[in-house]
């Protein structure tokens, strides 16, 4: 049977020119149903070609053969750049406590970059069985004065599996990010069913991930909410207005709302100002300071120019 109507649809694959497009859910045509699609051209928003986790509208659908066309492309929340996913609700900043060894500086820069898409952040410390409890205390510590409350997962208890996944079920579309290597494949598999995605060892020797993931793929959980795995990735370097500089470190922000902080000047940067109220005794202290310089540096060099 064929139906030439339209339907509103969401991007979960894309390669060469093709998409794959699952059908929202409470349209009268069959949901869930996946439309491999090709797209007209032109379809574009705000100049930005169309990328997995976009909402779209298709037509000239064929129940039959199961494809479609891309007309348009809807209005989209935000978009992560590199690995480009849109319309993301929830970022999962995925990273191992050992293997590839724990490196702290690269953490604060993924959570910093995740942060500047301004949704909800999140920490997860994976292959906690090859450290032991001290330790694992120890890292939490470091990063609840980090303004975060890691989730701690390992292989060897299924259950710490299942109380993330009621987590990420309330989300509509959650991301995970983190170096290769850190278990972002494993955590899809062990939450949904016959997935088996390929996943590796990481390499004896370097004890690097080997960059299994290649594809960026959305998911279903249950309905209405997905996730997206990436390939373990380089962070870019992000340029930001330095006045939206502190809402991307909540042990400083947090400070910002709770404390109502009362620095002398209203548009004090809490670098060098006089007056400044903010306490400066925290570990990422010298991260915001270098975010700060770097960004004047930037805006300088742009007005120079
Ligand atoms: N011991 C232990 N190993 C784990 C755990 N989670 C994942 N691993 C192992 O870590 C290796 C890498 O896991 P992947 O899921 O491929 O890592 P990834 O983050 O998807 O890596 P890329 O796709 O390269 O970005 C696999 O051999 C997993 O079995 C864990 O909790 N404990
Ligand atoms: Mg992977
Ligand atoms: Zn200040």
């Amino acid at each position: 049977m064929n139906v030439d109507k339209k339907a509103k649809g969401l991007v979960t694959k894309k390669f060469n020119d093709f998409f794959y497009v699952n059908i929202s859910e409470g349209n009268q045509l069959k949901e869930g149903v996946r439309f491999l699609c090709k797209s007209r051209k032109n379809v574009y928003f705000q100049k930005q070609v169309i990328v997995v986790g976009d909402e779209v509208i298709i037509s000239e659908i064929s129940f039959k053969n199961k494809t479609a066309i891309i007309e348009t492309l809807l209005e989209r929340k935000n978009l992560f750049e590199r690995p480009s996913v849109a319309n993301i609700s929830n970022i999962y900043v995925i990273i191992s406590a050992k293997e590839p060894q724990l490196n702290f500086s690269q953490v604060n820069k993924f959570l910093i970059s995740a942060e500047s898409l301004f949704v909800k952040v999140s920490l997860v410390l994976t292959k906690c069985d090859l450290i032991n409890t001290q330790i694992k205390n120890q890292f939490i510590q470091r990063f609840e004065s980090w303004g975060y409350f890691p989730k701690t997962l390992n292989l060897l208890e299924g259950n710490s599996y299942k109380y993330f996944l009621q987590e990420l079920e309330k989300n509509k579309c959650s991301i995970f990010i983190g170096p290769s290597g850190v278990g972002k494949t494993t955590i899809l598999n062990k939450i949904i069913p016959n997935l088996n995605n390929s996943t590796s060892p990481v390499s004896r020797k370097i004890k690097r991930g080997k960059n299994t993931t290649r594809n960026i793929e959305l998911f279903s959980l249950s309905k209405n909410s997905y996730i997206v795995d990436t390939p373990g990735f380089n962070i870019p370097n992000l340029n930001i207005n330095n006045k939206l500089v502190i809402n991307l470190f909540p042990e400083l922000r947090n400070q910002l709302f709770k404390e109502s902080l009362n620095c002398k000047f209203r548009n004090c940067l809490h670098t060098h100002e006089p007056g400044c109220a903010l306490d400066k005794h925290l570990e990422r202290y010298k991260y915001y300071k270098e975010l700060i310089d770097s960004s004047k540096n930037h805006h300088s060099q742009i007005q120079g120019d």
